[in-house]
């Protein structure tokens, strides 16, 4: 790792925190849970990481999350995220949870919740690193799944500025969760969505149109639709890009052939993320170091990445010179 990539200051701003688990940490939760893993050594893990789509992705991710059963599970998880984070001098994260991935295995909110949480303060504490959390609905579930999972977050809602939109996003749309959204946002919270990364245009516009989202994860494919990139120039709407995860899950054949420069010269405030960096092979350094190599970008364009990385968070125009 090139040197540079780790010492520039960021922020990230897409990242699953159940992504997060990496092999040798799901072998230690998985013998002090007593659960049974079907592989039988960290490489064999490594080697099942070859997807061919977003859904064959997702099937090893939630299998994956069995291992995290308990607060002290979460806590483990989240610390280990933070200490990468700061290792590559990430000033601050703003951090997805699934807890429908848990509820839905009779983990309760609660538990989930604080381990997270007490690792977020210790992070801020220690390392000097501020985060923000935000709750992720899963699309493959029902609108009245994601209502019972916001209900659920309500008593913790000073600690969680946000919710979002993630899971299988073919099929299902953002118009899907209006009403769950509507509800967020008179709660106060912020919004967020993923869109266009395999799905469409229109979806990027249902988030815009009917979420009232802040930002879009990921976003890729707002390149199909001139009006649609009119607009995400004009309103200067972030994407939180994610190239690693974009490669192995088959949306570019290739980093060469990845559009974030292209986005990036015609105005998009775009930014560098590392979404499940257990899974795709890297965290925000090892992002922005393989688009610098295959799409030739200069330092002022990894300057102007991570300078958006920091314009595209939920933090105050003084909070975000503290942090830079
Ligand atoms: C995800 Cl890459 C990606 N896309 C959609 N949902 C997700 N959840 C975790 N990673
Ligand atoms: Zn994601």
């Amino acid at each position: 790792m090139n040197s540079f990539f780790c010492q520039i200051p960021k922020a990230e701003l897409h990242i699953h925190i159940e992504g997060s688990l990496e092999p040798e940490m799901m072998f230690v939760l998985a013998d002090r849970n007593n659960i049974q893993l079907p592989y039988k050594s960290v490489e064999e893990i490594r080697a099942a990481y070859n997807f061919q789509n977003l859904q064959s992705f997702l099937d090893l991710y939630y299998a994956g999350m069995s291992v995290l059963q308990t607060e002290q599970d979460f806590y483990d998880l989240t610390w280990a995220y933070m200490q990468k984070a700061s290792a590559q001098n990430v000033r601050h994260a703003e951090i997805f949870f699934d807890p429908q991935g848990h509820t839905s295995r009779g983990i309760s909110f609660e538990t989930v919740h604080r381990g997270i949480y007490r690792a977020l303060q210790e992070a801020k504490q220690q390392l000097d690193i501020s985060s923000y959390l935000i709750l992720c609905f899963l699309r493959h579930l029902s609108a009245e799944s994601a209502m019972e999972a916001l209900e659920q977050a309500l008593p913790y809602k000073d600690t969680i500025p946000a919710v979002g939109l993630d899971s299988s996003e073919v099929g299902n749309p953002p118009s899907k969760f209006q009403k769950v959204f509507n509800k967020a946002r008179e709660e106060g919270f912020l919004t967020v969505a993923h869109a266009g990364e395999e799905g469409p245009p229109e979806y990027i516009w249902e988030a815009i149109n009917l979420l009232g989202i802040s930002r879009i994860d990921h976003g890729v494919r707002c390149i199909d639709d001139p009006k649609l990139l009119e607009y995400l120039i004009e309103k200067q709407i972030p994407l939180t890009v994610c190239p690693l995860s974009n490669i192995k899950l088959c949306v570019f054949d290739s980093m060469a052939k990845h559009n974030i420069k292209q986005l990036l010269d015609m105005g998009l405030c775009v930014t560098v993320n590392s979404d499940d960096p257990s899974y795709f092979g890297g965290y925000v350094a090892e992002n922005l170091q393989e688009i610098e190599s295959a799409l030739n970008l200069s330092k002022q364009d990894i300057y102007k990445l991570v300078k958006n990385s920091f314009q595209a968070t939920f933090l105050s125009a003084e909070e975000k010179q503290t942090r830079i």
